[in-house]
């Protein structure tokens, strides 16, 4: 069997040490970071919400996956970042009100991280009022915001008129994602930007900005 399949596999068997372990092989055995993401800890994080949502697997199998996944994105971390000159402006990053999946905004944040912008991450649970005195606070010019569920990516929304409501829509963009959301979704709440995937994010907040 192939790293990345046995990546894939312990992610789904709930093995941070093990997911670790065959992560840092695959890097020294030089396989892409980008790869070992997508080929091992992606694909496994898939197969498992499948078998969440047909009911084969339960809450807390998940949560040892999430674990394990996030493990293996911490051995990617350094790769994943590098080359980055820390000046690219500020983004303040968060999962919106309610919401407590972090996996993909973590992401966002490495790969931001990695392309110069200086991040600060909210977490999750994050309220609207948070986002956006915390963007005013730190000078940002981005708040990114990410939802996992349809019941809370409608709370996106409220940052947005926030930004509006305080007169800081020509200084502060406001860019969305999460794996329910849409281009369509983001331009109806009145975001700046939407991403599909981390990758995409970075192209979308440089364009903000100003800087691709
Ligand atoms: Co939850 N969960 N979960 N879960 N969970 C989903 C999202 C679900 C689709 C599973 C399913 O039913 N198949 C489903 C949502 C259904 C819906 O809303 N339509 C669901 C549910 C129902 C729930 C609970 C309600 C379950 C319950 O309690 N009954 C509960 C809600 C808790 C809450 O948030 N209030 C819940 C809880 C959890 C755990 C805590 C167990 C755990 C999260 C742990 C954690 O994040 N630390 C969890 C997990 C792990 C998942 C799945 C299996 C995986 C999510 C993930 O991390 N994917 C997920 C099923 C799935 O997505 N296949 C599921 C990997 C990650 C890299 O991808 O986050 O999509 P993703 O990020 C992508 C893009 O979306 C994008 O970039 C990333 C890739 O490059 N992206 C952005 C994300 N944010 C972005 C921001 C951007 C731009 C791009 O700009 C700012």
């Amino acid at each position: 069997m192939d790293l990345l399949t046995r990546i894939a596999n312990e992610v789904r068997a709930g093995e941070p040490d093990a997911v670790r372990a065959l992560a840092a092989e695959a890097l020294a055995a030089g396989v892409a970071p980008a790869e070992v993401l997508r080929g091992g800890l992606i694909a496994g994080m898939t197969v498992v919400g499948d078998a969440f949502r047909l009911r084969e697997i339960f809450l807390p199998d998940v949560l040892l996956a999430a674990r394990a996944m996030q493990s293996g994105l911490e051995v990617l971390r350094p790769q994943l970042a590098a080359g980055g000159v820390p000046t690219a402006g500020r983004v303040v990053l968060g999962t919106v009100r309610g919401d407590l999946h972090d996996i993909g905004k973590n992401l966002v944040g490495i790969l931001l991280g990695g392309a110069g912008f200086d991040v600060i991450d909210l977490g999750v649970d994050v309220p609207p009022e948070r986002f956006v005195d915390s963007a005013v606070e730190h000078g940002a010019a981005v708040i990114g915001i990410s939802a996992l569920l349809t019941t809370t990516m409608v709370g996106m929304r409220e940052v947005v008129a926030l930004v509006r409501e305080r007169g800081l829509a020509d200084r502060i963009k406001v860019i969305v994602g999460g794996a329910p959301l849409t281009e369509a979704f983001a331009r109806e709440i009145g975001a700046d930007g939407y991403a599909y995937d981390a990758a995409s994010a970075v192209g979308r907040v440089k364009q903000l900005v100003g800087a691709a």
